[in-house]
């Protein structure tokens, strides 16, 4: 009888086991099937970076950032604002006439908090022209430069060759379901404007980094570094605040479309790439979760590469902007999830961040040291419906 026991329990060990190993070889063989290797492998060669504040003790390592002035020393000296080590780099708006005082707003704290002294150029694009009202009061904010520019039609408008009673067919449906914006041919522009276009203004052809700059947000803190220098001193590409998850009803293809594109073009994908970050399944499906391209610090350059231009291309012939409601948030985050290694893209913990209806509120030393405005409990990074735990878990525990 206890023998019996024995032989049972041990059995049972067994199924428990056969199971566990089953799932796991699954896991496996969902990401050979049409994707890469590459897309599941982790670890790229680099040097863990810890998670979070990038004023940690080691971290950015000693030298990696040529010593950058602080508000204060600026205060002092004047000679050293003018010497100061600085990148190619623009604060970035795309904005309609009607926009102009939401504008307003956001650049009034973008100087207070950070270009007051650091004196980027800004650059504002709209498909009509900019009112003379417009242009006063931008430049009036700021002793920076500004630059006012006109998007080239074709970057914006509907193009001839998509099938406009299919498009208005689909528009019609997010209606009917109440997708926010989900009526709206410019909405749909700007989105595909802003995939696929913004960084291709001859404008920005002077410019290696930009920082975008939307109506109506809020910026809680003081930077008294150079997002920028970190960008280009540390070789990241892609810098963010918020992460959330893109309603399917946009996007209900755009993840069949990566995959025929990466099946394309597996040479794309990095090593040592998020792709954890945007599926729980090795890339079978996707989870949903982009960075909010409302706020961004990115490199041009990567919009440039041959692989994301291919990318956008492939989607822009998919007809999706426009038969679906693709964003530019989840198409420029999973390029830049997919074409990049992590440590790439940097998460600006410090940088206190608020687009309607969601605030990124830095936490403990970060808040003070930043001298921030808003309530550190007002902090969307681990509630539900975020997706920065996700991020979070791409790295090592501290
Ligand atoms: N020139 C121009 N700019 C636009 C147009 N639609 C939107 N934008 C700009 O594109 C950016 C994104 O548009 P928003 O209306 O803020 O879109 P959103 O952030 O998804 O939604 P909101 O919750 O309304 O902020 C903003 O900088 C707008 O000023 C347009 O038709 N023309
Ligand atoms: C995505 O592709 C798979 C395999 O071809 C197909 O079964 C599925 O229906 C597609 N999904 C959508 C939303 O089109
Ligand atoms: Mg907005």
């Amino acid at each position: 009888m206890s023998r019996l026991k024995y032989v049972a329990g041990a059995l049972g060990v067994l199924v428990v086991l056969h199971l566990l190993l089953s799932l796991h070889s699954d896991y496996r063989s969902h990401t050979t099937g049409f994707l890469p290797s590459s897309w599941t492998k982790s670890g790229s060669g680099y040097k863990d970076l810890p998670i979070g504040s990038w004023q940690g003790s080691e971290y950015p390592p000693a030298g990696a950032i040529p010593e950058i002035p602080t508000s204060d020393e600026l205060r002092l000296s004047k000679d050293k604002l003018k010497d100061r080590p600085r990148a190619k780099a623009v604060i970035f708006s795309l904005a309609r006439n009607s926009d102009l005082y939401d504008l307003l707003g956001s650049m009034k704290q973008m100087e207070d908090r950070f270009n007051h002294w650091a004196q980027y150029d800004y650059i504002f694009l709209n498909d009509d022209d900019f009112s003379d009202e417009f242009k006063e009061k931008t430049q009036a904010l700021t002793s920076a430069t500004c630059k006012y520019g006109k998007i080239d039609p074709d970057h914006w408008h509907q193009p001839d060759w998509i099938d406009e009673e299919k498009a208005t067919a689909a528009r019609k449906e997010m209606t009917r379901k109440k997708v926010i914006y989900g009526h709206s041919v410019p909405y749909r522009n700007m989105c595909r404007f802003n995939s696929g276009f913004f960084y291709r203004h001859p404008l920005l052809d002077d410019y290696d980094y930009y920082w975008r700059m939307e109506p109506s947000v809020k910026y809680f803190c003081d930077l008294d570094y150079d997002p920028f220098l970190l960008m280009q001193e540390q070789g990241k590409q892609y810098g963010f605040t918020l992460s959330l998850y893109e309603y399917i009803e946009t996007i209900p293809t755009l993840w069949n479309a990566t995959k025929e594109f990466i099946q394309l073009h597996p040479e794309f994908v990095a090593e040592g790439n998020s792709m954890d970050f945007l599926s729980s399944d090795g890339g079978e499906t996707y989870n949903l979760c982009h960075f909010w391209s409302n706020f961004e610090i990115g490199d041009l350059n990567l919009w440039r590469s041959d692989a994301y231009m291919k990318y956008f291309q492939f989607l822009d012939d998919k007809g999706g902007f426009y038969y679906e409601r693709w964003g530019d948030a989840p198409v420029h985050s999973i390029a830049a999830a997919l074409f990049l290694p992590k440590e790439k893209i940097h998460w600006f913990d410090d940088i206190g961040y608020r687009h309607d209806p969601f605030q990124h509120c830095p936490q403990n030393d970060a808040h003070k040291r930043g001298k921030c405005w808003c309530n550190p409990g007002d902090n969307f990074d681990f509630e539900g419906y975020s997706c920065t735990q996700k991020w979070v878990d791409l790295w090592p525990k501290k």
